[in-house]
């Protein structure tokens, strides 16, 4: 058999659906051989959004998305993409292919050890230098890159290698289950947490990876217990549900602070230190428990005092199985929280100025996103506004980038999220900047005939660092661009394009889109004039009075 379509059976063998990519010369042989397989080829525009979905088909299945490039500059392309993985706790493998290793006659045209340049960006990076290790290989690549902590893998199979004959069977994955907790750990977070008064219980993003929802909402229920989210912790359960407090998009100051400043405990699900700080430690502060796959990375704003370390969902289950319900644990500081939270999520949802707010704006996505609909966020400023003010009522159903918080993110995942669940609504909201980092794949997205709603938020600016800009006192300089028509951009892609005009249009607008079959392109004009008063003042003074 030749060693290319080894290969592709290695990938069929863990259970590959679509390889994300662009072929080089150097990849020709595997791409014939995929040809000759159920694996799906996604041809992208650039490899950066082919890498951006893979991650996101590994973020929302749980199995390695696999994404293709070429030696050099298409390996080179992947880097962001391996970085949003890793960090992002998602499983991808990148397949990239090199110059003959054996003999060559081109010189160092083209070369760049990709090896090692993935090596800060990965948890597995390996030439293959003989057929024969192909099965092994793959196995391992897709083993590390799916085991908790999950993230990137890469793989690097050169020309001579892929056309080599070779003999061998691939490998079945063994039959395994996660580890679980210890019972004296157990033990000990449970008399934590009988001990406390005010515990609180924070949902972090590996909550979100596994199926650890109904255990989380039981434990939840059966005590009594108020939660909060992270930004990539939402929806893990119900934010719609009455002990929900909010969402920490915020890292400090924001209404969900007086819960965490009140609380004596937090019983920390799934969180560790890659997102952006939802609350920060400090000494004699409050006591943290760490319930998650893998102990804490200790730094200075998170050391846990204690930690319960195994699968998630078995975690809180051994502790919902033996924790008796205290009669001294007092909620009722959290619940003053929540009615604040509440009636400042409400303030100017309804507000019809024009261009569009970012409150209205949330609340009227919202409106016509069923529950189990999927928005993707690409990176501005309105990401702190959906994660803070958008519900999530089932997990994974906002995708969002709070680790390596990329910009360009938005419409590559949006379009795996559409792959993995063609029956679901999905919408891509992005900024006028992060959309033109990787807009090209419209093209794609139409190619594929894909049912597709992006809505590009436009202020014809980097508003996120506008924000930050006047937050730290600096004259307002350098963060405008100029944009292209986008009605027209859209069309000229053979999508759908339409410009929001007021305010009261706009919800029947993103509701025809979506019951309208093909690509649409949203430009909505947004107001981000009140984004430092609100976000960095009116907060801040509003919840210090609690
Ligand atoms: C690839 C990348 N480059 C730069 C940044 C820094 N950055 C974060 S948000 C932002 C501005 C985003 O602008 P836009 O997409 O228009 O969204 P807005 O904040 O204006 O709504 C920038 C430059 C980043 N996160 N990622
Ligand atoms: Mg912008």
């Amino acid at each position: 058999m030749k060693a290319s379509d080894l290969f592709v059976k290695a990938l069929e063998n863990e259970g590959v659906e679509f390889v994300f990519g662009i072929p080089g010369e150097e990849n020709l042989d595997f791409l014939n051989s995929l040809s000759r397989s159920q694996i799906r080829l996604i041809l992208t525009r650039h490899e950066q959004a082919a890498g951006f979905m893979a991650a996101t088909y590994g973020r929302l299945t749980g199995k390695a998305g696999v994404c293709l490039s070429t030696l050099g500059p298409g390996a080179t392309n992947l880097v962001t993409a391996a970085a949003y993985a890793q960090l992002g706790g998602m499983p991808m493998v990148m397949i990239t292919g090199q110059k003959p290793v054996k003999s060559s006659k081109q010189g160092q045209f083209q070369i760049v050890d990709i090896v090692d340049m993935m090596r800060p960006l990965t948890k597995y990076t390996h030439q293959i230098v003989s057929g024969s290790n192909i099965p092994s290989r793959v196995r391992e690549a897709f083993r590390l890159a799916q085991e908790e902590r999950p993230g990137a893998a890469h793989l690097e199979l050169p020309e001579d290698i892929a056309r080599e004959e070779t003999h061998e069977p691939v490998l079945k994955a063994s039959v395994s289950r996660r580890p679980t907790a210890e019972t004296k750990g157990v033990t000990a977070a449970i008399e934590r947490i009988q001990s406390a008064t005010h515990p609180l219980v924070l949902v972090g993003a590996a909550a979100n990876r596994r199926l650890t929802s109904h255990m989380l909402r039981q434990f939840i229920e059966c005590c009594g217990i108020p939660f909060v989210t992270t930004q990539m912790g939402k929806g893990v359960v119900d934010e719609t549900h009455p002990l929900f407090l909010g969402n920490t998009a915020l890292s400090s100051h924001d209404f969900v602070h007086c819960a965490i400043d009140c609380a004596d405990l937090i019983i920390n699900v799934g969180h560790d230190v890659i997102e952006k700080p939802p609350f920060f430690m400090s000494t004699g502060g409050v006591d943290v428990i760490h319930i998650n796959f893998f102990s804490a990375s200790v730094d200075p704003v998170y050391f846990p005092q204690f930690e319960v370390i195994g699968d998630i969902a078995n975690s809180v289950w051994q502790i919902c199985e033996r924790i008796v319900k205290q009669p001294h644990w007092d909620f009722s500081r959290f619940m003053q929280v929540k009615q604040a939270v509440e009636s400042h999520l409400n303030e100017g949802i309804q507000d019809n100025r024009f261009p569009l707010t970012p409150q209205c704006l949330v609340a009227d996505v919202r409106k016509v996103m069923p529950e189990e609909s999927i928005i993707t966020l690409d990176n501005g400023i309105y990401k702190i506004w959906f994660a803070r003010n958008y519900k999530a009522c089932h997990p994974n159903t906002v995708l969002l980038d709070n680790a390596l918080a990329t910009m360009g993110a938005g419409l590559p995942s949006a379009m795996a999220a559409r792959l993995v669940y063609p029956e679901r609504k999905v919408m891509a909201i992005c900024g006028d900047g992060g959309f033109l980092m990787n807009s090209q794949e419209m093209e794609t997205a139409v190619r594929l005939k894909m049912n597709l709603v992006v809505l590009l938020l436009r202020d014809n600016a980097y508003g996120m660092i506008r924000w930050k800009q006047s937050n730290m006192g600096f004259d307002d300089y350098g963060l405008e661009f100029g944009n292209p028509d986008f009605v027209k951009y859209a069309e000229s892609y053979g999508a759908h394009g339409y410009r929001v005009e007021s305010a009261e249009q706009f919800v029947s607008l993103m509701e025809e889109c979506h019951r309208t079959p093909g690509v649409h392109l949203i430009d909505a004009p947004v107001d981000y004039s009140e984004n430092d008063r609100i976000l960095n003042h009116e907060i801040k003074e509003k919840s210090s009075l609690l």
